[in-house]
């Protein structure tokens, strides 16, 4: 069990509420064990299966950006925010200045090709298609994510559809990397109250489950996973496999980055507003992702 002190969205875990993720990288030369793993424990955590010289690469795309409208100290692969912001002076449209990181070379050449499409295609049994648009975090310390399915965020193409998490650097668990709910995938209670549900045509309640994923696990008799990512690790889930993150309460004040993309077969229907350039996503493309806000920005939760 683990000494560091773990909360989710300011709730401390107790000890007995948390459990490291399982490992399925044995199960690559496997295909239908891999794709029975992930439908058995609603996750797959692959590690190493990316390239580290690569994520480096692209950590260090997305932090030379920040470093050059002041958010971040060099040397940018240690990400260490410098509490002030000049992103405004440089960029007039915020979300313009985010599409841009989003869109950089080294950041696409992981998420977009390679091994992350191989795997994809073994759980799609086919062509993997990725969408357009990436959801890039860059979680200073005290931010985290709020639980949800990623179902209601983009529910209008296939249902086959699988969300990779993708640590951008070491992203151990003092800094907040993403966090299950145990078992969550066959909550049918639960996932009926949100099969369906799309946050951009009803706007009578908030997407996300909740806010406190420590009463929901005590309330569950279920356990909250995550464990300590390296760059080239690669963590995949359903649709219906509840998360969120844990607090990132870096020791060295660092800020978490990691992308989460989403990939189908090509041949199926994809849900429009995630494809294009740039792609349209909940309204206003890049501008609705927190990551488009200063760093300095106060905590926000999703
Ligand atoms: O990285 C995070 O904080 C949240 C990631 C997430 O919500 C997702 O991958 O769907």
């Amino acid at each position: 069990m683990t000494e560091t002190r773990l909360s989710s969205l300011g709730h401390d875990i107790p000890t007995h509420l948390f459990r490291r993720l399982k490992e399925h990288t044995h199960l690559l030369s496997a295909p239908s064990a891999l794709r029975s793993a992930l439908e058995e424990d609603g996750y797959l955590l692959l590690r190493g299966v990316l390239d580290r010289g690569s994520v480096l690469a692209a950590r260090c795309e997305v932090f030379e950006r920040l470093v050059e409208v002041g958010e971040v100290k060099p040397p940018a692969l240690e990400g260490i925010p410098t509490g002030t912001s000049r992103r405004r002076e440089f960029a007039s449209n915020l979300g313009e200045f985010w599409r841009s990181v989003c869109e950089g070379p080294a950041l696409r050449r992981v998420t977009h090709s390679g091994p992350i499409l191989e795997v994809m295609q073994e759980l799609l049994e086919g062509e993997a298609r990725p969408f357009d648009f990436l959801w890039l975090r860059a979680m200073p310390p005290g931010r985290a994510s709020a639980f949800h399915f990623d179902h209601v965020y983009m529910n209008r193409g296939t249902d086959r559809l699988y969300t990779a998490w993708t640590p951008l650097g070491d992203v151990p668990l003092s800094d907040g990397p993403m966090l299950l709910v145990e078992g969550s995938h066959r909550f049918e209670d639960l996932i009926e109250q949100f099969r369906g549900f799309d946050v951009d045509k009803d706007k009578s309640r908030p997407g996300h489950v909740t806010m406190d994923p420590v009463a929901l696990a005590q309330e569950r008799n279920c356990r909250l996973l995550s464990t300590d990512f390296e760059a080239g690790d690669l963590l995949v889930v359903g649709m219906f496999m509840l998360h969120g993150s844990l607090d990132n309460r870096s020791p060295l004040g660092r800020v978490r980055l990691s992308c989460d993309t989403r990939y189908q077969r090509a041949d199926e229907p994809i849900d429009p507003r995630f494809v294009g350039s740039p792609p349209i996503a909940h309204g206003d493309g890049y501008g609705g992702m927190s990551g488009a806000r200063p760093l300095t920005h106060d905590p926000i939760r999703r």
